[in-house]
């Protein structure tokens, strides 16, 4: 076993919005970390932002201020990001930061003196949004990027570049001699397969005249660095490369690169042959995963459909995001993102196995022995069976995560959740109850709850706040619902008999599919109340005001917002229902409401209303109804919920 580990996400452009693509990279970076952590290893999580080049200073010049306070402005998006999404990076880089700038131009110096980097004219296309230099015969259709597929800027200046040509059969014969330096191994051929082609030097400069947002080369001042040169070299400025030498040195020996298969080429032949020239040794892996698509489609700004981590935030809360991520996807694959899939899993793995196994347990537990966990008797094999399954299941969790499959693993986990439900209808405790066999109950309350605690040891990485809960519901305090090690998941025994048991409210509240959705909004429309009331009964939803309690957390997953009402009409043959254009701070939506008893058009029109605002989108009667107002109903009366006088603005919160 390795003592360390070092894991890198890619530093991300800090122009963008971070995207449920970047959530993944650096959610899959730190389920690993953290397993690493739990498998007894110093486990070390970078990330951080790519801050210089040619978008950065192209977006903060259109917004009329200096890239450095636009870069000041944009990174907080990445960092509270992933502060949200509970990342437990040991350290963020931008590349503007000093520690970053004085390693990259020691770097630059050390090269140029040893003459790896050298003066010439640069004739060539540049891509902008990549970032990336192409060959006239790299491009498609003449001048579009074989990336992007956006057009390239012609280029003819002079340049400094590095000597990587010189590398090309030593990184050939270093990628075959490594099987698993880069994973998965068809990523390993595509590499070679590039290689094999024609490997020029790289341009590592641009003149200043053109671009002067970037890091100035030490032996030249009228250049600039190459937004790449710079940004690779994160992975060593950050953990002491020339300043810590022996935190660099532990570190350095186990580096885990993981990245998108989109920058494959960039990591593993500039950056192994940078390493080569600096005189450094090789990372120990580099992992590109597959790309999240959204109904199979690319995922892009222009088709508007980019999914918003934010908004997956506000459905699954962060736990189960993660989860749903992590086991959305094999690492290498490509994946399809749609809503219906994240909520199937949630309510099938989360809702169901895991968060009725655990109600049951621990129901019963209050029940029958008054909320302290009981002492088990004699084992039979029935026991034995799921305790050996439980028991086991650290062992090929920690296999494939090391096999770069956590989603396999996890799965492994929810299995034994799986065998431990139908345990659960096999021994039948409350029958046993009946009876009156204490003795037994006790012991199949026993197993079950020791196979809730080694499962949520193991699921801790995934969703840490809530295996903490589940934890200290089963009795455990804090300190010890949040040290998880494997020595003590791979033992039986160790919740303590007599510790008190905690009833909570649904660990993970079963989440409507949509089609659901689109039936109960038709009849959430309150002149149909009753059958609403039944419905949600029948799918388990969380009712505000029912007997079901909610957290606040779990309330202010619904957004509630103030909307003005612009336009109004009587949607035909539906004698009940409303059509509504409404205004919801800058955007506007269409609305359907089954008001048209109590309000007419004229009446709705210049209104402000109050609408659930990140309802799921339902199709009423085939019309979409893109959120839901409230009202309330008294009898045959029904009246909108309003704010009290005034002229409110739309897109206010209320809550
Ligand atoms: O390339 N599915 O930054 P970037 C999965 N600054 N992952 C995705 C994704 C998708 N649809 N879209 C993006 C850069 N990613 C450079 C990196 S490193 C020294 C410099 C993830 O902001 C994936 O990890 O374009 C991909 O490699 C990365 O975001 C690209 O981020």
């Amino acid at each position: 076993m390795a003592e360390n580990y070092y894991i890198t996400t890619p530093i991300y452009y800090v122009n963008d919005k971070p995207h449920i693509g970047h959530s993944y990279t650096t959610v899959l970076a730190d389920i690993l970390c953290r397993y690493h952590a739990l498998f007894g290893e110093n486990a070390y999580m970078l990330t951080g932002t790519d801050e210089h080049g040619q978008k950065v200073e192209k977006a903060a010049a259109a917004r009329g201020m200096a890239p450095i306070e636009h870069c000041n402005e944009m990174v907080v998006r990445f960092q509270e990001l992933w502060k949200k999404l509970g990342i437990n990076n040991n350290d963020f880089i931008r590349t503007t930061e000093e520690r970053h700038k004085k390693i990259v131009c020691a770097i630059l110096q050390d090269l140029y003196d040893r003459d790896l980097i050298y003066k010439s004219k640069y004739v060539g296309h540049y891509c902008v949004p990549c970032e990336r230099y192409f060959t006239e015969k790299d491009l498609l259709e003449g001048n579009l990027c074989p990336d992007c597929n956006r057009p390239t800027n012609r280029l003819e200046e002079d340049s400094y570049f590095f000597r990587m040509s010189q590398y090309k059969e030593w990184l050939i014969e270093y990628i075959n001699s490594h099987p698993g330096f880069i994973q998965p191994d068809f990523r390993a051929n595509e590499t070679l397969g590039f290689l094999r082609k024609e490997l020029t030097d790289l341009c590592i400069s641009r003149p200043k005249s053109r671009l002067s947002w970037g890091i100035e080369l030490p032996f030249d001042k009228d250049h600039v660095c190459y937004v790449w040169f710079d940004a690779l070299i994160n992975y060593i400025s950050a953990i002491g490369y020339g300043t810590d030498p022996e935190k660099f040195e532990k570190l350095w020996a186990e580096s885990h690169h993981l990245i998108g298969k989109d920058i494959l080429q960039t990591h593993t032949v500039y950056w192994t042959t940078m390493l080569n020239a600096i005189g450094l040794p090789m990372p120990k892996s580099f992992f590109a995963h597959g790309w999240w698509r959204y109904n199979d489609e690319k995922m892009s700004k222009s088709l508007g459909n980019v999914v918003n981590p934010m908004d997956m935030i506000a459905v699954f809360g962060v736990d189960a995001f993660r989860y749903c991520l992590i086991t959305g996807m094999v690492p290498g694959q490509d994946a399809s993102f749609t809503n219906d899939s994240f909520i199937k899993r949630y309510n099938s793995d989360l809702a169901n196995d895991l968060g009725n196994m655990l109600s049951r347990a621990v129901k019963m537990t209050i029940k029958y022995f008054d909320g302290k966990l009981p002492a088990p008797g004699a084992y039979e094999d029935v026991d034995k069976e799921l305790m050996d399954q439980a028991l086991a299941v650290a062992t090929s969790l920690r296999e494939n995560v090391e096999q770069m499959r956590p989603d396999r693993g996890v799965e492994d986990v929810i299995n034994v959740i799986r065998s431990a439900n139908r345990y659960m209808e096999k021994t039948a405790p409350w029958t046993l109850a009946k009876q009156g066999n204490m003795e037994r109950l006790a012991t199949v309350l026993y197993t079950a709850s020791e196979t809730l605690r080694i499962v949520s040891g193991l699921l801790f990485p995934v969703m840490p706040e809530k295996m903490k809960e589940l934890r200290m519901t089963l009795g455990m305090n804090e300190t010890e619902a949040t040290q998880v090690n494997t020595e003590r998941l791979s033992r039986w025994n160790v919740l303590v008999p007599g510790s008190t048991v905690k009833d909570i409210a649904a660990l993970f509240p079963r989440i409507m599919p949509q089609e659901e959705t689109a039936k109960a909004e038709t009849e959430k429309a309150p002149v149909k109340q009753e059958k609403k009331e039944k419905k949600e009964k029948k799918t388990e939803t969380v009712a505000v005001g029912g007997d079901e309690i909610v957290t606040i957390d779990e309330f202010f997953r619904t957004q509630l917002k103030t909307a003005k009402v612009l336009e109004a009409e009587k949607v035909e043959g539906a004698d009940k229902l409303l059509k509504m254009k409404i205004e919801v701070g800058t955007e506007q939506r269409q609305l359907i409401a089954g008001i048209a008893k109590a309000y007419t058009p004229e009446q709705m029109i210049g209104r402000t209303i109050i609408i659930v605002a990140n309802l799921k989108p339902a199709k009423i009667r085939g019309i979409e109804s893109q959120g839901m107002l409230l009202a309330v109903k008294s009898g045959d009366t029904l009246k909108l919920i309003s704010v009290d006088g005034g002229d409110f603005p739309s897109g206010c919160p209320v809550g």
